[in-house]
């Protein structure tokens, strides 16, 4: 396959001046799940995260619990309800387990939603401060696609483990970290035709730009279509890409997800790391099942990337993809799906220059997931 241009220049620049919703970064990122203890135990065991902070029965809440966990810069929440009714019961009940927050790292909490609900956001909640013995944190949010909400966290002047409310969580199990360091980006499925209405939404409300495109020329198989769009800020460090489904021979793998879902929700997140084949390596021992790809993969890979680092054979093994765009190239990796409803997956990558998102693996990628569709008899 050609190497495509990728140049990932920002079609419209925002300086720094004028960027009205500065994000430091993503503060953390909480799924509703049905039982949060033994997720919590899947993400320490399995992925390495490492424990941090508890809410719960202990600690004064009476309808559910809340365990923290983190890896570098990487904190995934776990809520589960404790009673019956309400909504974290009836999200789960929707969609299953999933993402519903994602967390935003600001400066100012009201600022950010004071400029965002002047654009149009939909609030998810006004500004709130908490405060305990640690400090205070101030807490605001909005709705973006689905029933997915962005909250915009400000903890300059917090010192606590979490955020108020939390308290520290120490137990003595704690397998050894997989090198995982930060949250390259989180993608979204919406429904049909919907994604240039969210890509808007990235632009108006949030003030993102669009980083590539690519049509569905590029990315349909015999199968599978989508559609995507990559939404970055203003200085690079939250990237969504935006998937809708698009017509195929047979039914498309983001309209199997916003039929398991229930509607439009995270689908994947990708999660970077400096050595991917030691992390994907601990990552297979621990009993993450990834994709497979064929090994045929490799026998023209290295005419379509050119030289890399490393050595091609323990990439093979591992099933590792690789792609080069004008700035360098990255390796990556998908998971199946870490639920049993066929909906969210993480993606591990690294990157050693390139700043695309791997469009030379689509193919194999695609075809891979066509095989997963076929086994679940969802194709
Ligand atoms: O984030 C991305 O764009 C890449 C490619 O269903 C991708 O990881 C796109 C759609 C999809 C799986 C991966
Ligand atoms: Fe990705």
């Amino acid at each position: 396959m050609a190497i495509d241009k990728t140049s990932l220049e920002l079609e419209k620049t925002v300086p720094d001046a004028e960027d009205f919703l500065p994000l430091l970064g993503t503060d953390y990122v909480e799924l509703y799940v049905g039982n949060a203890k033994q997720a919590a135990h899947y993400y320490q065991a399995a992925w390495g995260f490492q424990p941090v902070a508890y809410a719960g029965l202990e600690t004064g809440l009476k309808d559910r619990v809340s365990y923290v966990l983190q890896q570098d810069k990487i904190r995934l929440v776990l809520t589960s309800p404790l009673q019956s009714g309400g909504d974290i019961n009836r999200h789960i009940d929707a969609h299953g387990d999933g993402v519903k927050v994602v967390a935003l790292w600001v400066d100012d909490a009201a600022k950010s939603h004071e400029e965002t609900v002047k654009r149009g956001a939909k609030s998810y909640m006004e500004p709130e401060k908490f405060t305990d013995e640690h400090g205070e944190a101030v807490i605001s949010g909005i709705h973006t696609y689905g029933e997915t909400v962005h909250l915009f966290v400000e903890r300059k002047n917090y010192k606590g483990a979490f955020l108020p409310g939390y308290k520290e969580w120490n137990p003595s199990y704690k397998p050894a970290p997989l090198g995982l360091k930060y949250i390259d980006h989180m993608v979204g499925n919406v429904g049909w035709n919907e994604m240039n209405k969210w890509c808007e939404f990235y632009a108006k409300v949030m003030g993102f730009a669009q980083l590539i495109s690519f049509d569905d020329s590029d990315i349909s198989t015999d199968y599978t279509a989508l559609m995507s769009k990559v939404m970055s800020n203003g200085n690079g460090r939250i990237k969504f890409p935006i998937n809708e489904p698009a017509e195929g021979r047979k039914k498309s793998q983001i309209e199997e997800y916003i039929d398991f879902y229930n509607g439009a929700g995270v689908q994947h997140i990708a999660l970077a790391t400096d050595n991917i084949i030691e992390t994907v390596g601990e990552l297979k021992a621990r009993g993450v099942e990834f994709l497979y790809v064929p090994e045929t993969y490799y026998d023209t890979v290295l005419d379509r990337v050119g030289e890399i680092d490393e050595d091609l054979e323990p990439l093979k093994e591992l099933g590792i993809l690789i792609d080069r765009d004008d700035e360098g190239y990255l390796l990556q990796l998908f998971t199946k799906p870490v639920l049993d409803r066929p909906t969210m997956f993480f993606e591990i990558i690294q990157r050693k220059g390139a700043q695309s998102f791997g469009k030379g693996n689509f193919k194999a990628l695609f075809e891979a997931i066509e095989r997963e569709q076929e086994m679940r008899g969802t194709l």
